[in-house]
């Protein structure tokens, strides 16, 4: 266990690109240590200067193989990347994270390139607690982009994409996907699509579907967003410089519209709820057995005070 003392020291090195100290940041995180208060604090002028890239999509559709050609794209541009592979769906870093780390083995060496898998080990708040907090740890280690694959399916992919500046969505060709992405809400968190595995047959369909679908779906504006979708066959690298241009114009996009801010704002609004949620669950959970919710328990059962006013009167006292 580090001393408080450690975190300035920490946190120099972690700024200086020293992968353990990125990697001691990181784990802090994750183990929800006490130590992040200090870290946080500590963290303050160095954060937002790094791109928050999100990737998502289906299991298997080449999010980590699309993310170490991203990878590749960018060290070529000199740009320092950091990559985070989270998984929402499981509190145990699992095979498929396992199997990120071989696919990513290609940068391994590189000094500019951090790669790390989290999970939530099940502490309180999970990853929409901890995802953030890596990424501040990130950010102020200097790398100028931050990739986060999210692993898995259902609504905390959905909630993980919501935090990154520009959320790429991955689908491939196959009957009915682009049906498939509108009913997990996919249309709605996009901000740029690539259609991988473009070698396979099917591959143009989903373009032209998943297209359609994108202009049915919000009513955009002259200075609107449009999300472009892009063919990608990731194995080979193919068309992922098509797909960076098109993740560096929303960037531009992002900056030129005043959009990055707002979405930083949202973001960092759910994040302190996230914390506000925490705290106040640790509080409650040192209020069972506590007189006072045994003694509103007491008059719900009474029939002296219905369990909303009851509740009202908890939060007062814990907020007090
Ligand atoms: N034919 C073809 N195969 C691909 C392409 N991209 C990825 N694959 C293969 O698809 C498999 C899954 O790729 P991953 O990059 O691990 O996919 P993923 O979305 O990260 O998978 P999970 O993290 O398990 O959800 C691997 O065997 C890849 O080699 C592609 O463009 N064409
Ligand atoms: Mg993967």
């Amino acid at each position: 266990m580090a001393r408080s003392t450690d975190v300035a020291d920490l946190v120099t090195r972690a700024r200086d690109g020293q992968a353990r100290a990125v990697a001691r940041l990181i784990s802090l995180v994750e183990d929800a240590s006490p130590l992040l208060r200090p870290v946080m604090a500590a963290l303050v002028p160095y954060a937002g200067r790094a791109t928050v890239i999100g990737l998502t999509g289906a299991p298997g559709v080449g999010k980590s193989t699309t993310t170490g050609a991203i990878v590749a794209a960018y060290r070529r541009a000199g740009r320092r990347v950091g990559v985070l592979a989270v998984d929402p769906s499981s509190p145990f870093s699992g095979g498929a994270l396992l199997g990120d780390r071989i696919r990513m083995q290609d940068h391994a060496l590189d000094p500019d390139v951090y790669i790390r898998s989290m999970a939530s080990r099940g502490h309180l708040g999970g990853l929409a607690w901890a995802t953030p907090q890596a990424l501040r740890v990130l950010d102020a280690a200097s790398c100028d982009v931050v990739l986060v694959e999210t692993v898995g399916v259902g609504q905390s992919e959905v909630e993980v994409a919501g935090m990154a500046d520009t959320t790429c969505v991955l689908l491939a060709p196959g009957m009915g996907d682009a049906v498939q992405a509108a009913k997990a809400g996919i249309l709605e968190i996009g901000d740029v699509y690539a259609v991988n595995k473009a070698d396979r047959e099917g591959a143009d369909t989903t373009v032209r579907e998943l297209r359609h679908m994108i202009s049915l779906g919000a009513r955009r504006g002259p200075g609107d967003w449009r999300p472009p979708v892009v063919k990608t066959v990731a194995t080979r690298a193919e068309g992922v410089e098509e797909l960076v241009e098109a993740l560096d114009a929303h960037r531009r996009w992002l900056v030129d519209s005043g959009t990055l801010v707002l979405r930083r704002r949202r973001r960092a609004a759910k994040e302190i709820e996230a914390i506000t949620l925490t705290a106040l669950r640790v509080r409650l959970g040192d209020l069972r057995g506590d007189d006072r919710l045994d003694e509103l328990a007491a008059l719900v059962v009474d029939g002296r005070l219905d369990p909303y006013a009851a509740a009202d009167r908890l939060v007062d006292a814990l907020t007090a």
